[in-house]
């Protein structure tokens, strides 16, 4: 067992940090408060190699292991957990999926731009009536000769206004449950395609979700992913790698609040003291240190075993519970130590506490994570 990162894990963890550290922090909070797209944090991530860690090179993109991807999402996050989210989605649910399930021909036209980040894909699978129950959804795709006419709505769509391209599940056979459910590839011209307003969110609002509609949009067939009725076990293989992304911005995030937590605490005096000398102050820290360390462990298992190419599920379920159960605990934590000051908008503290919120429910809840660990157990 070698719990040393390699040359390059560390080459890609410094240039993440940094980058974060001086091209996203500033404007972070501005961004969060007015809901601003971080643009051009994306377009450098973009020249960064961030948008396609994980895809071959034959696909424009940089073929690095999993563990790189999840300590370049952890640094981002650590910073601007909504650009981590947009980094994860075109990832590890568009570029991971379309490497993985699509044709050639596919590959060759989206996968390519997506990969090098030149353009942004987003996953559309939840509906109004379907969240957890993914399988259960109405959105249809009728194959009409060479193409498939598709309608419906989807809803909490991540990058939904800012993608050019999404992955679309629907259901090509009705009464047949989730061997129904087809993927597809989707392009934002097509006629009848419209994006809802942004939502106005608890936490991530500087990423932009919405709902998506479709009205008899004409799809070509040749943009079908896998076979008809392979939709719904590519949609949870691509989650199972997907979770680890979400792992690693909740982490992220427990790491911000940890950082934050100790400097404030070092400067910040009480009974003529700094509160760092009081015990009360460093058991929370103790715990969020501890916790932290465990989170990452899960994840660097998590993503060394998809890397492996062994059974990974349950342990990025694991990863996403454990890691986003631990931001919450630390940014909550960390808005106590910072007291009335970290209640202010301005701080930027608050945010790490709006931001770890959403890591509990998507890519499937908490409850869902401990369903599929119970299940893979329970045998
Ligand atoms: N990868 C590939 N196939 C899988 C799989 C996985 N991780 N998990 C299950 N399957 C297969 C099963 O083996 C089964 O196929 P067979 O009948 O051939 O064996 C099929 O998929 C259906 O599985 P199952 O019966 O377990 O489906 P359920 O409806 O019970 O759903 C849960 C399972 C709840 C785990 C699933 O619906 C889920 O993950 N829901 C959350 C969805 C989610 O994350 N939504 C967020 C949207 S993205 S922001």
């Amino acid at each position: 067992m070698n719990f040393q990162l390699t040359e390059e894990q560390i080459l890609i963890q410094k240039t993440a940090r940094e980058f974060a550290d001086t091209e996203l922090a500033p404007g972070v909070v501005e961004r969060d408060d007015k809901k601003i797209w971080p643009k051009e944090g994306v377009a450098k991530m973009a020249a960064l190699g961030f948008m396609g860690m994980m895809t071959n090179s034959k696909w424009n993109g940089e073929g690095m292991d999993t563990i790189s991807y999840t300590i370049a999402m952890e640094e981002i996050s650590r910073v601007e957990a909504s650009a981590g989210v947009v980094m994860s989605v075109n990832n590890s649910l568009v570029c991971y999926l379309l490497e993985k399930f699509a044709s050639d021909h596919i590959k060759e036209k989206y996968l390519k731009v997506l990969a090098s980040g030149n353009q942004l894909g987003a996953f559309s699978l939840s509906e109004p009536q379907s969240g957890s129950d993914a399988s259960n959804m109405k959105t249809t795709a009728q194959k009409k000769g060479d193409h498939y006419l598709i309608s419906g709505i989807k809803n909490w769509v991540t990058s939904g206004i800012n993608s050019d391209y999404v992955i679309l599940f629907a259901v090509t056979e009705k009464g047949v449950g989730y061997k129904g459910v087809s993927c597809f590839i989707v392009e934002k011209g097509y006629t009848g395609f419209e994006m809802g307003k942004p939502e106005n969110k608890l936490g991530i609002r500087a990423s932009d979700t919405c709902e998506l509609y479709f009205d008899s949009v004409k799809v070509p067939a040749e943009n079908l992913i896998g076979k008809e009725g392979e939709g719904f076990k590519i949609a949870l293989a691509t989650l199972d790698g997907g979770r680890i992304g979400i792992a690693a911005q909740a982490l992220g995030i427990a790491q911000a609040s940890l950082n934050a937590s100790v400097s404030y605490s070092k400067e910040r005096i009480q009974f003529g003291k700094p509160i760092s000398t009081h015990q009360a102050i460093q058991f929370k820290i103790a715990d969020m240190a501890m916790e932290i360390e465990a989170a990452r462990l899960l994840v660097w298992q998590a993503a060394w075993k998809k890397d492996q190419k062994q059974q990974y599920g349950h342990f990025s379920s694991m990863a996403k519970v454990f890691a986003s159960e631990v931001a919450m605990r630390a940014s909550t934590q960390c808005v106590q130590i910072h007291g009335g000051f970290g209640f202010m908008r301005e701080s930027g503290i608050e945010r790490l506490m709006r931001d770890a919120k959403i890591t509990q429910i998507y890519e499937g809840t908490s409850e869902i994570q401990r369903v599929v660990i119970a299940r893979s157990i329970i045998k």
